[in-house]
């Protein structure tokens, strides 16, 4: 039996065994050995793919966001309206093939969005372009769902086919830790047994071909996120859903539409330009990016052009962004603002900028 029949074999026993107390064990094992399955066939396939290769984007500016979407919802008008770009718009499906690039700016910063041809159902396994798309996605510092209005359950199409991909949206990476030894066996320190017991735990590994490892669970954790963890390979992006071509729909059928989605979604029409500005907004927000003034020695402060750096970014990490020669040459740095004890508080490499901080680096000559 070839590993796609084993996987379809496995989910077909899923299916069939009822969820509860007693079978969580079973099916949590039953989904690990799928997910080992899947990456036993992801490698295979990746190294038989290398040299078709995926889409080799340029990146340039402060973060880079993905859209995805079916075929038609609007992407390309969206990246043209947000930022000036020239992607070809089509009543027609499949009109995207490539990967357009546009800058969006927005509070200083410069925003990378990326129009990505549509995918469908099945991309994740190899339908279409969707491979090549996803892993776009797969690297993007944000990923925005379009879908059309009146197709909502798009939703769940693309958080599957991004979720099969290894991307998980809206979720902090589980804070656990899996030491692998060389010997010793297993050994769990688990602090919430009620979530995940020990025997499946044990269970997980061995699939997973792990006989000495040191385990702490600190905190609850589902099979899933733990099968992540082992699996290893898993990216954890913020997305923002939109809902499109708002212009075609009374308010009142809108508002039945957003309550069944359920979740948070910007309801814009891409195409007569209504609500773009919050969703600018809400893109930059979920970036959580901040700007920090540099301030020559002696000088003043430009609050004409900040740096852009993700939260909780470190003096250093700023020194980086500028220039490699300043990360390198960096000894101390004065600071004023949110993260000073006081104004021009000398500061080293760790610090961690506030939003709106304005800095001085002093480097070795
Ligand atoms: N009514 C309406 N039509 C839109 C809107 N956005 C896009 N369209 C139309 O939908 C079709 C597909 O748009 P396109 O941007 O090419 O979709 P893509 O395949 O997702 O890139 C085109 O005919 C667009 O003019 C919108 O907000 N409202
Ligand atoms: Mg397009």
């Amino acid at each position: 039996m070839g590993v796609p029949e084993r996987i379809k074999e496995i989910e077909d026993e899923i299916r069939k065994t009822q969820i509860n107390k007693a079978t969580n064990h079973h099916i949590g094992i039953l989904r690990a050995k799928i997910a080992r399955l899947k990456q036993e066939q992801e490698e295979k396939s990746g190294r038989a793919s290398k040299s078709t290769g995926g889409y080799s984007v340029r990146r340039s500016g402060d973060a880079t966001v993905a859209i995805i979407g079916l075929p038609s919802v609007g992407k390309s008008t969206l990246l043209n309206n947000l930022t000036g770009a020239d992607s070809k718009i089509g009543a027609f499906d499949f009109t995207t093939l490539d990967v357009v690039p546009g800058i969006m700016k927005y509070n200083g910063a410069k925003v990378q969005i990326l129009d990505l041809p549509g995918i469908i159902k099945g991309a994740a396994s190899g339908k279409g372009f969707g491979k090549k798309v996803l892993s776009v996605a797969r690297t993007s510092n944000l990923i925005i769902m379009v879908v059309d209005v009146f197709k909502p359950d798009q939703t769940d199409l693309l958080r599957n086919e991004l979720g099969q991909i290894g991307i998980r949206l809206d979720q902090k990476p589980p804070n656990i830790t899996v030491d692998k030894k060389g010997s010793g066996g297993i050994q769990i320190t688990n602090l919430v047994p009620e979530s995940i017991s020990n025997s499946l735990i044990s269970g997980i590994l061995r699939i997973n071909k792990i006989h000495h490892a040191r385990v702490f669970i600190p905190e609850p954790i589902t099979t899933e996120q733990f099968i992540d963890v082992i699996s290893g390979n898993r990216v954890y992006v913020n997305s923002v859903t939109i809902l499109n071509k708002v212009d075609l729909v009374d308010k009142k059928s809108l508002d039945e539409i957003i309550t069944k989605i359920g979740s948070n979604c910007i309801p814009i029409s891409a195409d007569k330009d209504r609500n773009l500005e919050d969703l600018k907004d809400a893109i930059y927000q979920q970036l959580d990016l901040i700007r920090i003034y540099l301030r020559p020695k002696g000088g003043v402060a430009d609050y004409e052009e900040p740096l852009i750096v993700p939260r909780n970014s470190s003096i250093i990490e700023i020194c980086a962004k500028i220039h490699r020669d300043v990360e390198k040459n960096f000894r101390y740095a004065y600071i004023w603002g949110t993260s000073a004890k006081f104004k021009g508080q000398k500061v080293g490499k760790k610090h961690i900028v506030e939003d709106e901080d304005v800095v001085t680096l002093i480097n070795a000559k």
